[in-house]
């Protein structure tokens, strides 16, 4: 059985030859994405992003737990532009796909910048035209940080989660990092260190602001323990807020 008939029965096996190659820019990987467009455009994506260390994986695997549970089949990728490896998985993200159910009903990959940011974007654009041709209904996007990159990678999202912590420091430096822009949903982790609370409050004064001069603008806030699953489903339950302005065919 070739490749691409392995991909087109649904096999994890067939999906993952055909994000290498697609990834790898092998030869004839254009005229392949050209006729994967052609059977995409099913999925739904959302972007995670946030400062290293927000908990934004352990979101990512709490909001895929829900997907699954509601009989999505989900793929998650998770980009890191700054890391220093070239290539390949990191490490916990290897024991974390070690974890995933073998059923094709879910997908992980992980993706650095082998050496080079440039084209990053596009890249993950690509392994999610890939994930959509598979069936995927829901793809995960999971981003480090908040550069010009991060910000390219989460501009081809339906919608984006922006995630952060008690020690991201307060709203200002938020605003000035762009991430009001793009948020369509804060989400406070680690709510169970001290400053979560002042730092909901602050991020609601200051998009309270923001409402005041668009009575469209109005972005939830939603505090959560990613680690013990605490309002994950709080997050979850924003999910006609995750499916953005999608046609009913898309939203759950
Ligand atoms: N106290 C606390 N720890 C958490 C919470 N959520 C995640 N963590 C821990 O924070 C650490 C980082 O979690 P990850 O999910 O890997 O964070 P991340 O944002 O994906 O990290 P990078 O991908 O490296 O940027 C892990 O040790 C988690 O167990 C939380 O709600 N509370
Ligand atoms: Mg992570």
């Amino acid at each position: 059985m070739t490749v691409l008939e392995r991909f087109r029965r649904g096999e994890i096996r067939g999906l993952s030859r055909i994000v290498s190659f697609v990834e790898n820019r092998e030869a004839g990987f254009q005229e392949l994405l050209g006729h994967l467009y052609t059977k995409a455009g099913h999925s739904l994506r959302i972007g995670v992003t946030g400062p290293p260390g927000a908990g934004k994986s352990t979101l990512v695997d709490g909001l895929a737990a829900h997907f699954l549970k509601d009989g999505k089949r989900v793929g998650i990728v998770a980009v890191d532009p700054t890391s220093p490896f070239t290539g390949g998985a990191l490490l916990g993200d290897r024991v974390r796909m070690n974890q995933m159910p073998a059923d094709g009903s879910v997908y992980f990959r992980s993706m650095a910048t082998r050496g080079a940011t440039g084209g990053l974007a596009g890249a993950t654009d690509n392994v999610a035209v890939v994930y959509d041709a598979f069936g995927f209904e829901v793809t995960l996007i999971e981003t480090v940080g908040v550069g010009q990159v991060e910000l390219d990678i989460v501009d081809s999202c339906d919608s984006v989660v922006v995630v952060l912590v008690p020690e991201s420091g307060d709203a200002v430096q938020t605003m000035k990092a762009g991430l009001m822009e793009i948020a369509d949903i804060f989400c406070i982790n680690k709510s169970d260190r001290p400053g979560a609370e002042r730092i909901a409050a602050d991020l609601k004064q200051m998009l309270d602001t923001r409402k005041a001069k668009d009575d469209d603008w109005r972005i939830p806030i939603v505090s959560t323990e990613a680690i013990t699953s605490k309002n994950v489903d709080r997050l979850y339950g924003r999910r006609a807020r995750l499916c953005g302005s999608l046609s009913t065919n898309r939203t759950f």
